[in-house]
């Protein structure tokens, strides 16, 4: 009891094996068993089992008789799968995780006093959770929906959780509004349909209700909703938090992940075809990057006002349903974070992680956001019914600092806690509480005025300028995506109540947008624009503001389309020149077994085997696809219904497509296209992002490596 803890903590943190980044991995070591297919099988009791495959009963070779109740080990097993699930997250059900690191390139001492936003000498493991928000655990990941993004940092100070999404805006402004929300978007109750989709009618009447949703909507209808990759998506901290220097002074902040790859999304084909051919897209995504070495890292950023300025702005600043335009509040990045160890196992680990937004160390604090406070309350509630008492315990959850304090008891306690007093202050030499400088968290002294009413601030009222801000501010493409993923969500609603209403609303907002909308969802086509547009545009709202650090393919998918008597030249090279740029060559064969090449004996072992046959994977599963030349290879192809679409849907997709030699024709063939500009001899052409080569000759060989190995004109 006498200890001092903030030394045993100094003590305990430099004692860790691994270093810094590996603090929690050897934390989680100490609870990971490795089982060997050697070992042999046991009862959770330790007993080696004598037969895993048969019930005791009571049986003879021409009787099989009753089975016996005595027999434990069978019942343990079935008692043990009985229990196996718990209940599923109520909203973000479906992730993905990975374990990375987290450094500081910059201190943020001037508005915060914590140490993982201080110390530039420290690397700090975190957590890190994907995931969408409908869907129930089994549900396809490129679904159109908000991202999740929940990042647990495990300082010295204790955990830190930064709870984000990848859009920068919430529906609601009040957490008493989240079981509406949520129960509207979910599967309607009558018939549990439909799955993971905002496509219905109860969630568009629900925003049509709440004027406040409208410029989150209309993130969500934007491509930011349907990421390539969870690598390529942005993260934010949403709510509005609070920055607590060494002087005591109180800073506002809104928290900011930026990925290196840059920020993608699919098309909406690809995702709608994704979602069925491989529903685990994007977890599979991350797993293979990071296996690969292909580690990815987001930077991050703090937006910063201070106290003396809320209120210098035409929104409150505390309102999650607006952004912090990044011309008035520019972006400081001050930090980096690379994720680059899968998990071990997903069920204890990404599962049973559990974030909190009242995860906070000293010098990070709660502001009066409302949707924060309630979030607050939330998290921590919820993990009881997923997880029971004790869930803070659980390995993934658990601090790399000690933990000592006079909690005790519960379902599944597991820590045991040797001494004679579980209460304080005590009769032995219990030390009070830690201050400030002991690195306590002391919520600094803040004046709170007002009258107790269920009411928000004004500018709370206001729920239209940001939604236009961010209309205005996107890019051609990117309006009209939007227009088409209205159009696609209203046409799935049935009742004409809500197509015609939010037909409407859309007027609101841009007066093209509804009129398009409105005659494709055959609601009434509005004839002026009910609130002026002010004009404004804002930057950093457009995707396309977001491009790679710098340009590259590393781990890009990049199919490579070969059948009998292809051009074993140009195919070699690219792959190996694709492999070089540390991106992922995939050979896509007319069948899986072994193709041969052009010259080539036909004796097997001479040729090469596919990783996948054009049934097998479709052109959704890549990002780019060469073809290589050879006569009878693309005759083959050229006469494949299969090899045509393929080109045709990857080229729909405005995927980059390369070709060399015959392959000319063959995309000749399949775009059909008079404008698309072809190759007639070995200088390459590009043309709709169609890359071509009619010759190749030695020389021009090392240019076709090139185009493949920098990506000029691949992606
Ligand atoms: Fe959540 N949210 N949320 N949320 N949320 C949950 O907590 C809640 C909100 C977010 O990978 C739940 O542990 C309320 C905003 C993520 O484990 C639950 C309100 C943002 C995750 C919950 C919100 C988020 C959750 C379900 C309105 C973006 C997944 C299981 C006041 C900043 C974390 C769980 C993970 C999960 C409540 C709004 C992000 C029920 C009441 C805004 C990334 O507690």
């Amino acid at each position: 009891m006498s200890s001092n803890i903030i030394q045993d903590t100094a003590e305990k943190v430099k004692s860790m094996v691994g270093g810094e980044k590996g603090r929690k991995i050897a934390d989680l070591d100490t609870v990971t068993q490795t089982v060997s297919p050697k070992d042999r099988i046991t009862s959770d009791f330790g007993v080696k089992m004598g037969n895993v495959d048969e019930w005791l009963r009571v049986a003879s070779n021409d009787k099989t008789g009753p089975m016996l109740l005595e027999d434990s080990f069978a019942r343990e097993r079935i008692h043990r799968f009985d229990h196996e699930r718990i209940p599923e997250r109520v909203v973000h059900a479906r992730g993905a995780g990975a374990f990375g690191t987290f450094r500081l390139f910059e201190s943020a001492e001037d508005v915060t006093m914590a140490g993982v936003l201080t110390d530039t000498s420290r690397e700090t493991p975190v957590f890190v959770r994907f995931s969408t928000v409908q869907g129930s655990r089994g549900s396809a990941d490129t679904v159109r929906d908000v991202r999740g993004f929940a990042v647990k940092f495990y300082t010295q100070e204790g955990n830190w959780d930064i709870v984000g999404n990848n859009i920068p805006v919430f529906f609601i402004q009040d957490s008493i509004k989240f079981p509406d929300i949520v129960h509207a978007v979910k599967p309607e109750p009558h018939n549990e349909v439909p799955q993971a989709q905002s496509a219905h009618n109860n969630f568009w009447d629900f925003v049509y209700m709440h004027t406040e949703a409208t410029h989150m909507f209309m993130w969500t209808m934007s491509d930011r909703a349907i990421p390539r990759s969870y690598r390529m998506m942005q993260g934010f901290g949403v709510n509005t938090f609070v920055l607590v220097n060494k002087k005591g002074e109180r800073h506002y902040v809104k928290f900011h992940w930026t990925p290196e790859l840059g920020v993608h999304s699919l098309v909406w084909d690809e995702a709608l075809k994704i979602a069925g051919q491989d529903p685990d897209f994007h977890r599979k995504d991350l797993w293979e990057a990071i296996e690969n070495g292909a580690y990815p890292k987001w930077k991050f950023g703090i937006q910063v006002i201070p106290e003396a300025r809320e209120h210098d702005f035409d929104f409150d600043i505390l309102d999650a349903t607006k952004v912090w335009p990044e011309d008035l509040i520019p972006v400081r990045y001050i930090g980096e974070m690379e994720l680059n160890r899968n998990v071990d196992e997903y069920f204890p680990q990404t599962e049973q992680v559990a974030f909190c937004t009242s995860h906070m160390v000293p010098g990070i604090a709660h502001s009066d956001d409302p949707l924060l406070q309630g979030r607050s309350f939330s998290y921590f509630d919820t993990q009881l019914s997923r997880l029971g008492i004790n869930w803070q315990e659980l390995p993934i959850n658990k601090p790399v600092c000690p933990v000592m304090n006079f909690n005790r008891d519960g379902q599944g306690r597991h820590t045991i806690t040797k001494g004679q007093v579980n209460y304080w202050p005590n009769r032995f030499e219990a030390r009070p509480p830690a201050s400030a400088q002991e690195g306590a968290y002391i919520e600094p002294p803040f004046n709170v005025q007002g009258i107790k009413a269920r009411t928000k601030s004004a500018k709370f009222r206001e729920h239209y300028n940001q939604a236009q801000l961010f209309f205005n501010s996107l890019s051609e493409p990117e309006k009209n995506h939007l227009a088409a993923a209205f159009s696609f969500e209203l046409d799935h609603c049935d009742d004409p109540v809500v197509y015609e209403r939010m037909s409407q609303r859309l007027a609101d907002i841009d007066l093209g947008l509804a009129q398009t909308v409105a005659e494709l969802v055959g609601g009434p086509k509005p004839e002026k624009q009910t609130r002026p547009n002010h004009g404004k545009k804002a930057s950093k709202l457009s995707q396309l503001e977001f491009p790679p650090a710098k340009p590259t393919i590393a781990s890009r998918r990049i199919a490579i389309i070969i059948a009998d008597g292809f051009d074993n030249t140009v195919y070699s090279a690219v792959k190996a020149a694709v492999k070089a740029s540390s991106a992922l060559p995939f050979t896509i064969g007319v069948r899986r077994s072994e193709v041969f090449p052009a010259g080539a004996s036909k004796t097997p072992g001479s040729g090469v085997k596919p990783d996948h046959h054009l049934e097998g994977m479709r052109s959704t599963m890549f990002d780019a696809v060469f073809v290589p030349g050879g006569a009878e290879s693309i005759k083959t192809l050229s006469k494949s219904g299969r090899a045509l679409h393929w080109l045709r849907e990857a080229f729909g997709h405005l995927k980059a497509i390369g070709g060399t030699g015959e392959a000319v024709e063959l995309f000749k063939l399949a775009f059909a296209l008079p404008e698309i500009q072809v190759s007639t001899n070995d200088q390459a052409v590009e043309s709709y992002g169609v890359v071509t080569m009619a010759h190749v000759s030695p020389d021009s060989l090392k240019e076709t490596v090139t185009i493949a190995k920098e990506g000029a004109g691949l992606l």
